[in-house]
């Protein structure tokens, strides 16, 4: 098909630039970093002061997590973060993103009393980067709810959220801001809600009423990134002269064929994932075709909110980006959810012909296509007046196969092929004239993979579960490493 060829040319157009991505493809001050979050890695549940988190809860639940395993102890982060920042800095990344534990701030989640040990941890962390000369970027919310606020008023249900939240973040600003000049509010508000809200995978693991609640938690959540938004503009910015955005997330939607219908599924779908955000946080209020498909589900944005949501914007806009898929319209996709089938878009990871969109990886949904990280970064910026883009996630996985000898294991090429894709891919969008600024890789190390539990493994550095936690470089980080060596000649 005449869609399919074009597709296709455009790919082995970039077989060529693929092989020789250099440091040198992109400004000297386009930052390469790498990337974790807090319960994935951290461990110390019950230490320094920490309250519980929604995800404490959840992994700890029967069913939930596929090899019953929980982020207790994890990666034991919080005891070895000296040992991974020595390790990022030996990698020669310049930026580390992670976020921060709101009940280790606040453990409770009232805001009535902040948690000194948990400033201190953060401090730490802060400080080591620093030390190497690694720029911290700090996300707030990387999906660890103090488990109070679930309990006591509905947790992302309950309007009041966005007053916490707001105090939360003020502290952060506070405590950490002289230092930290890099925020980032909520990572993926998208799969909070409907994971969460709606099939039910991700904490709170809610399916109870997802027509109503998934949309409601969204709502909240845009409200509540306004409000952490408008604080720091107002009251830190000037002072302390950082930027803040919000992370969506986005796998790309390719029409399966040239028809207007099918064309239209995809931008839907598209605008399902990251127009339910973005739209209302630059034209004021949620997509048409969201509109017309959820009617009064979606709830509307008071004067009061737009004038939240439109005043003091946010910098830039921060994007996860793993896959893709081809869709066509379809009345009833069969989709599980009711999020995924009242976009009335099916999905598919074949051409007409049998071939794949992509290699899977080890997780179902990611399929490697690096062309589609090309693709998005080209319509965020033609749809929202061509933002700063700063890519926060981005990676693959391997089943974990404890017969698998370590140093095959550690040989990783096809993560290395991986990076190598879309890392161009991304230079070609900074010619395409996108205004991306950064690149964060998934993750610095294998992690609590939340439903997933160990069974997958994102890392560039390998963690050895069975042998005391030690790290061990996979040859994806030792290519990063030589990469960014470019850089410095
Ligand atoms: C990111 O989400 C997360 O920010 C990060 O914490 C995570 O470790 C990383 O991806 C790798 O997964 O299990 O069928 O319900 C990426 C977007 C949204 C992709 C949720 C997987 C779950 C599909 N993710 N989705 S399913």
């Amino acid at each position: 098909m005449a869609k399919k060829k074009l597709v296709l040319k455009q790919e082995e157009e970039h077989d060529s630039v693929t092989t020789q991505v250099r440091r040198a493809d992109f400004p000297p001050h386009f930052v390469f970093g790498v990337s974790t979050s807090s319960y994935q890695i951290e461990g110390g549940v019950d230490e320094g002061g920490r309250g519980k988190s929604i995800w404490d809860v959840f992994s700890h639940t029967e069913g939930k997590i596929v090899d019953g395993s929980n982020a207790d102890v994890s990666v034991d982060h919080y005891h070895r973060y000296k040992e991974d920042i020595d390790l990022i800095a030996e990698l020669g990344f310049k930026a580390y993103r992670f976020s921060i534990s709101w009940p280790r701030i606040f453990p409770d989640g009232l805001g009535t009393k902040v948690n000194e040990e948990g400033i201190a941890f953060y401090n730490n962390v802060i400080d080591s980067l620093l030390e190497k000369g690694i720029e911290p970027f700090v996300t707030l919310y990387h999906w660890d709810l103090p488990l109070h606020l679930h309990d006591s008023i509905g947790g992302w249900l309950n309007k009041q959220i966005v007053d916490y939240f707001a105090i939360f973040a003020d502290a952060c600003f506070a405590h950490f801001g002289d230092r930290v000049k890099n925020w980032t509010t909520i990572n993926e508000p998208l799969h909070i809600a409907v994971g969460g809200y709606d099939t039910g995978r991700s904490a709170p693991g809610r399916s109870h009423n997802p027509s109503v609640e998934t949309y409601l938690a969204a709502h909240h959540m845009i409200l509540a990134h306004s409000a952490a938004v408008s604080i720091y503009q107002n009251k830190y910015k000037e002072k302390q002269g950082g930027q803040i955005g919000l992370v969506v997330d986005c796998e790309w939607a390719e029409a399966n064929s040239d028809k207007i219908e099918d064309q239209c599924a995809a931008q839907r779908r598209v605008e399902f994932q990251l127009g339910w955000f973005l739209h209302p946080l630059y034209f004021g209020d949620y997509p048409k075709t969201m509109r017309e498909r959820l009617g009064d589900r979606l709830p509307e944005f008071t004067d009061e909110d737009k004038e939240l949501i439109l005043n003091g914007p946010m910098d830039f806009v921060g994007l996860n980006q793993y896959t893709s898929r081809l869709v066509f319209h379809a009345e009833d996709s069969g989709e599980e959810g009711h999020f995924e089938k009242s976009q009335q878009v099916a999905k598919m990871v074949e051409w007409e012909d049998g071939e794949m969109i992509g290699e899977k990886a080890a997780s179902d949904w990611l399929y490697i296509v690096p062309w589609g990280m090309r693709k998005v970064l080209k319509y965020i910026s033609d749809t929202y007046n061509n933002p700063p883009i700063y890519i926060m996630e981005n990676g693959m996985d391997d089943e974990e196969n404890e017969n698998v000898p370590l140093q095959e294991v550690l040989d990783d090429k096809r993560r290395v092929a991986f990076y190598k894709g879309y890392i161009a891919e991304v230079a070609q969008a900074i010619k395409d004239g996108v205004d991306v600024r950064g690149y964060c890789a998934w993750s610095l190390l294998d992690n609590f993979e939340w439903s997933h539990g160990y069974t997958k493994r994102f890392g560039l550095v390998y963690v050895d579960f069975k042998k005391g936690l030690t790290r061990h470089p996979k040859s994806s980080a030792i290519w990063f490493k030589d990469f960014l060596k470019d850089s410095q000649e």
